[in-house]
C-alpha cells in the first residue's frame, strides 16, 4: 500500500518554535546573525535532526548546509529545496526558517511515506542570506552559483569579526557534515518564504506564486568634513559632514519614493567619527538600500543619490565618496517552474496569485543556474525584519504542503518520463 507523503503540521510548528528559541530576543524575535554562535546552534540542531532520520549531511566551503535524501537515479542532479537560517539582528522567527524547516518537513514526509523519487532531494540552508553582519547578503548562494568570492577574504563584519575566520569556525563546529566543494549541478530549486509584504494578507490569498524578484543595490556614502570643537567653532568655520548627510538624506527621501511607488530607498545605518558629543564629526557614513523592479529606474535612482550627496557635501565644503557594495539585478523565474507551483496550489485547492518579490532571495541566484521558483505565504501586516513578524500556523502549513506537492511533482515527473 503506497502511503501519500503528507506534511505533519504539528511537527513543523514544533520545529519552528524550537528554532525560534535559538537566538531568541526578549521582544519575541530572533538574533541569529550569519556565522554567529546562534547560527551555528541552529545548523547543529538541523544537522542532528537530519542524521537522526538517516539523511546525509554536507557542508561546503561557504558553510552552506545540505541534507540529502537519495533518489533512485544517483546520476540525476538533485532537486534543492530550502532557504536560510540566519536572521537580522532584530529579525523575526519565520524569515528564512519557515522555508528551511518546511523543506526539512517535506523530506521527512517523503521518508515517513517511504516515497521513492527518481532524483535525490537536498534540503539547503544557505549561508548569510541577510548580509546584515557581513555585507553583501546571499553570500552562500552567490558562491554556490559561481560568483567570484576572492575579494571576500578581507571582509570584516559590522562587529569587527573577520568573515574568513567566522566561516572557518562555523564549518569546524559541525564536523559531522561532510565537506564538499562549493557548487554542483542541480535539477531545480524551490524556496518557500514569507511574503514580507502586505498583499497576500490584504487579499486573503494563501499562496503567492513568485514570478520575479526586483533588483537591489547597497551603497555606502561617506562624507568627510573637518572635526572641530562644538563650542568654539562658529558656523562660518564649520565643515560639518553631519549637516551634509542629513540634507542629502532628507532630499532623497523627499523625492525618490514619493514620486515613484515602485521605488524603495532605505537608510539603515549611520555612523559619525569620532562620535563624540562635543566634537564636530570628521566623517559621517551611512548605508543606502535601493530597490526597483525596472533596472533603468535603479540606474536613475543611483545617479540621483550620487548627484545629491556630491551637491550637499560641496555645500558644506565637505567631500562625499560613495561605494557600491552589492548589486543584485532582478530576475524572472522560469515559466515551467511558475506553472508547477500554480498546479501544486490548484491541486491543494488553495487561493493563489502571481506576484513579484520586493525582497531579494537566494532563489534569485539559483535561477541563474537551474529552473527555480518561490512560494510565498502571508505574514501579519506584511511585517518582517521586525521581532513581531508572524505567520498564521494554517498559512505556514499550507505553504509547506505546496512545497511538498511541487517537490513530488518535480521529482516524480522525472520518474514518469524516465521509467
Ligand atoms: O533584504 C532582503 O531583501 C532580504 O530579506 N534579506
Ligand atoms: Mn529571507
Ligand atoms: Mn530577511
Amino acid at each position: 500500500m503506497t502511503l501519500v507523503p503528507k506534511i505533519d503540521g504539528e511537527r513543523l510548528l514544533g520545529r519552528l518554535d524550537a528554532f525560534a528559541r535559538i537566538g531568541s530576543t526578549p521582544a519575541g524575535g530572533v538574533n541569529r546573525q550569519a556565522f554567529s554562535v546562534e547560527d551555528r546552534a541552529a545548523r547543529r540542531l538541523l544537522a542532528e535532526l537530519a542524521l537522526g532520520r538517516g539523511f546525509q549531511v554536507f557542508q561546503d566551503g561557504m558553510a552552506n548546509l545540505f541534507i540529502r535524501r537519495w533518489g533512485l537515479d544517483a546520476a540525476q542532479p538533485p532537486l534543492l529545496i530550502g532557504s536560510h537560517l540566519d536572521s537580522q539582528p532584530t529579525g523575526g522567527r519565520f524569515d528564512g526558517a519557515l522555508g528551511t524547516l518546511s523543506a526539512f518537513e517535506a523530506l521527512e514526509a517523503l521518508e515517513d511515506a517511504r516515497a521513492q523519487t527518481l532524483m535525490s532531494i537536498e534540503v539547503v540552508a544557505w549561508s548569510n542570506e541577510e548580509g546584515s553582519r557581513f555585507a553583501p547578503g546571499v553570500m552562500g548562494s552567490m558562491a554556490f552559483t559561481g560568483a567570484d568570492i576572492s575579494a571576500w577574504n578581507s571582509i570584516i563584519g559590522s562587529d569587527g569579526a573577520p568573515l574568513s575566520e567566522e566561516i572557518e569556525a562555523t564549518i569546524a563546529a559541525l564536523p559531522e557534515a561532510k565537506l564538499r566543494p562549493i557548487g554542483m549541478p542541480i535539477s531545480g530549486y524551490i524556496e518557500l518564504h514569507i511574503e514580507q509584504g502586505p498583499s497576500l494578507e490584504k487579499e486573503r490569498t494563501s499562496i503567492g506564486v513568485v514570478t520575479a524578484v526586483q533588483g537591489t543595490r547597497w551603497l555606502e556614502v561617506s562624507i568627510q568634513g573637518s572635526a572641530g570643537h562644538a563650542g568654539t567653532t562658529g558656523l562660518a568655520y564649520r565643515r560639518d559632514p553631519m549637516v551634509a548627510a542629513v540634507a542629502a538624506m532628507h532630499s532623497l527621501q523627499a523625492t525618490i519614493m514619493p514620486h515613484d511607488t515602485s521605488a524603495r530607498l532605505t537608510v539603515g545605518r549611520i555612523a559619525a567619527k569620532p562620535g563624540s558629543i562635543n566634537a564636530i564629526p570628521q566623517t559621517v557614513t551611512f548605508t543606502v538600500d535601493l530597490r526597483h523592479p525596472r533596472p533603468e529606474r535603479l540606474d536613475a535612482m543611483e545617479a540621483e543619490l550620487r548627484r545629491v550627496c556630491a551637491a550637499e557635501a560641496k555645500a558644506q565644503n565637505c567631500m562625499a565618496t560613495i561605494s557600491l557594495s552589492f548589486d543584485m539585478p532582478g530576475a524572472a523565474f522560469s515559466p515551467e517552474m511558475i506553472e508547477t507551483i500554480e498546479e501544486a496550489a490548484r491541486r491543494l485547492d488553495l487561493r493563489h496569485k502571481q506576484m513579484i518579490s520586493g525582497a531579494f532571495h537566494d532563489a534569485l541566484f539559483l535561477a541563474r543556474v537551474a529552473p527555480a521558483a518561490m512560494i510565498f505565504v502571508p505574514c501579519r501586516d506584511g511585517l518582517s525584519h521586525n521581532e513581531s513578524e508572524f505567520v498564521e500556523p494554517a498559512d505556514a502549513i499550507c505553504g509547506a504542503r505546496v512545497l511538498l506537492e511541487a517537490t513530488v511533482m518535480l521529482a516524480r515527473s522525472r520518474l514518469k518520463t524516465n521509467l
